[in-house]
Order: structure tokens, then C-alpha cells, then sequence
């Protein structure tokens, strides 16, 4: 009978032989933004999924990460030093305990680009910098699918945040999971915008991970969510390759909407939409009804965040003042 290896196992099989570290490695990733997106895991250990998903990166906006050997773990994040038995020190150098030998301490410097409260999912960012940075402290040169698997051991999207541009996480079917990696599918369209609509900081109800095991759970229409992927992942993938984006953007928001109503249909339910989420989509609604090019997202919160040609950016300003953009 096969056993199914450890996430320490897999990082083992990953990375070379050991060697000295340098004095510091730097790396910057960007955050990605789903467009049929990832909820449901075949592991939870190995962060595997149950579906193929596919993301634009989010351009500037993202993590920069320093690693530098220390006397302790130390974790400094925007500035502020965090304690080592802080819930975020500890979720990191978990991960980083995957990827250093045993007795290395460090001291880790992250900086979001991504305006603090901007209730974008930094995780993604800070899991796939934090491979490069060690990739760089250590002198490694490794294959992008190898980067890609150890970042999804952190994160599950992080393994889409190693690429610029669309990229699709394939799935995989291998209980070890090295089938499962994100791939570059195409450079970003230069007229593509992606806009952040923060528009609650309210503390999350339940965490991405906890959100997927209950869904997966407890949702009878979770059972319709891998039929729907089915069918939006080749519309998304067509649309990124024809370079069509009302297709793009309509496959995308449906998609959305769908795994957002196998969260809501879940026990107790998976409610992330506030008032300001719901007026938000139909006042996107009214502007496409009206022929502004936009179309919505949503990922695990209240906030939306927009897709649109750069062409509509000065009406969607007018129309949402905060807007934040980004240029994949
Ligand atoms: C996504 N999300 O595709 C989906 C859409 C949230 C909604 O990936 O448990 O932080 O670490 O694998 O990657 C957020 O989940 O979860 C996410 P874990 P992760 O972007």
C-alpha cells in the first residue's frame, strides 16, 4: 500500500543537497486574482485541490520578502515585529521548516505592497516570495514546476503567484501531488485592469481553509461546483488565448458567483457579503447594463474587485472614487 508522503517529504524530494546559505536572499511575488477559482481540497496536508483554477497577477501588488540567517526566528511584517508564537510567525516558519535545515534560525523582513486593510489575500504573495528568498539565500536554481509545488505546500493559490500574467494551477490526480502546479499561460493582456473595491475591514467569519472544508462538508450545491469549473476553466482559458475579454469577464463572474453560492448554501452558512458587497454588484450591473466593459469577482470577503479594459478606468473611478488598480 502506498502512504501518502509529508509536505517535509515532497520539500525533500524538491530541493537540492544542502549547502551553505548566503548572507541574504530578497524576492518579490505578486498576488494573483482567480478567475475560476480554487475552493475545495482532494488533501488538506499537501494542499491539493479538487478542480483546475486559473488567475491574473496582480502586477506590483504583492509581497517583497528578505530571509538572512540569525541567531532566532524573528518575523517583521510592514515594520512591526511579530512574536514567534504569533499565529502568522508560526503558519511561516512552519512552511520555512520545509525549506531550511534543521537548526538554521532566521530573521524574515515582508512588506506588502498592497495597502494594509485592502482586504486582499496577501498569503498567496508572501508564500510564493518566501520560496524565491530562500531560493536566492541558498543559491538555488530551481525548475519553476519544483517553486510552484513548494509554494502551494504554504498556500494552495500561492503555487499561481510564481507567474505574471494568467496562470492556470493544474489540478493534478497523484496522491503526492506533483502533478499539481501552477503553469504561465499566457503574458497579461496590456489593456487588462484589475480594480480592488475595499469595502469592509471587518475581520473575516472563517478562514479560506475552514470555508472549503465546511463547503465541501455541508453544501449540497457543492456538488454542482467541479460540473461548473468544467465548464467555465476552458471557457476562461478560450477567452484568455482569443484575447476576448467579455467573454472573459462574463465566464469569469459567473464563476464567481457559483462558488460563492456553494459557501452560502453550506452549514452554519458562509455569508462573506456585506450590504456595501451586494450594492456594489449591481451598480457594476447597471454600468455594464449601460455599456461600461466591467465585470465583478469575489473571493473568500465582502470586497470586489473588477475586471475592465483600461479604456473604462476613468468611468469606474467616477463611479467608485477608491478604486484601486492594478496592471497585471
Ligand atoms: C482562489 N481562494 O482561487 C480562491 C477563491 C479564495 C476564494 O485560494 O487553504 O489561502 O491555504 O490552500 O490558497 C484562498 O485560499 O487556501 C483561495 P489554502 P488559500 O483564489
Amino acid at each position: 500500500m502506498h502512504t501518502v508522503p509529508s509536505p517535509a517529504q515532497i520539500a525533500h524530494r524538491l530541493l537540492p543537497a544542502a549547502r551553505e546559505p548566503g548572507r541574504e536572499g530578497t524576492a518579490f511575488a505578486s498576488a494573483n486574482i482567480a478567475l475560476c477559482k480554487y475552493w475545495g481540497k482532494r488533501d488538506e496536508a499537501l494542499k491539493l485541490p479538487l478542480t483546475g483554477s486559473l488567475s491574473i497577477s496582480m502586477g506590483t501588488l504583492g509581497t517583497r520578502m528578505t530571509v538572512r540567517p540569525a541567531a532566532a526566528d524573528c518575523l517583521q511584517m510592514q515594520g512591526e515585529v511579530f512574536a514567534a508564537d504569533h499565529k502568522v510567525a508560526r503558519r511561516l516558519f512552519g512552511f520555512l521548516d520545509l525549506l531550511r535545515p534543521p537548526g538554521l534560525c532566521l530573521e524574515v523582513e515582508s512588506e506588502n505592497t498592497i495597502p494594509m486593510g485592502a482586504g486582499l489575500a496577501s498569503s498567496a504573495s508572501a508564500f510564493a516570495a518566501a520560496v524565491r528568498a530562500m531560493e536566492a539565500l541558498f543559491g538555488w536554481d530551481l525548475p519553476p514546476r519544483s517553486r510552484s509545488i513548494l509554494a502551494r505546500l504554504g498556500s494552495g493559490s500561492a503555487c499561481r503567484s510564481l507567474e505574471r500574467g494568467f496562470v492556470e494551477w493544474l489540478p493534478g490526480e497523484a496522491a503526492d501531488g506533483m502533478d499539481s502546479y501552477g503553469v504561465g499561460l499566457a503574458p497579461p493582456w496590456p489593456e487588462l485592469r484589475v480594480g480592488v473595491l475595499t469595502l469592509s475591514e471587518a475581520e473575516k467569519p472563517v478562514g479560506s481553509t475552514e470555508g472549503m472544508r465546511r463547503t465541501v462538508e455541508t453544501s449540497r450545491l457543492f456538488d454542482a461546483w467541479p460540473a461548473q469549473v468544467a465548464r467555465d476553466l476552458p471557457r476562461i482559458r478560450a477567452a484568455v488565448m482569443a484575447g476576448d475579454f467579455h467573454a472573459l469577464g462574463a465566464a469569469a463572474e459567473q464563476n464567481a458567483l457559483s462558488m460563492h453560492a456553494t459557501m452560502i448554501a453550506a452549514w452554519p452558512p458562509i455569508l462573506y457579503w456585506r450590504p456595501e458587497t451586494v450594492a456594489a454588484l449591481h451598480r457594476v450591473h447597471a454600468l455594464r447594463a449601460a455599456g461600461l466593459p466591467v465585470y465583478a469577482t469575489l473571493d473568500a470577503g465582502p470586497n470586489v474587485k473588477l475586471l475592465f479594459p483600461v479604456s473604462a478606468r476613468a468611468d469606474l473611478l467616477a463611479a467608485f472614487p477608491d478604486l484601486l488598480i492594478a496592471t497585471p
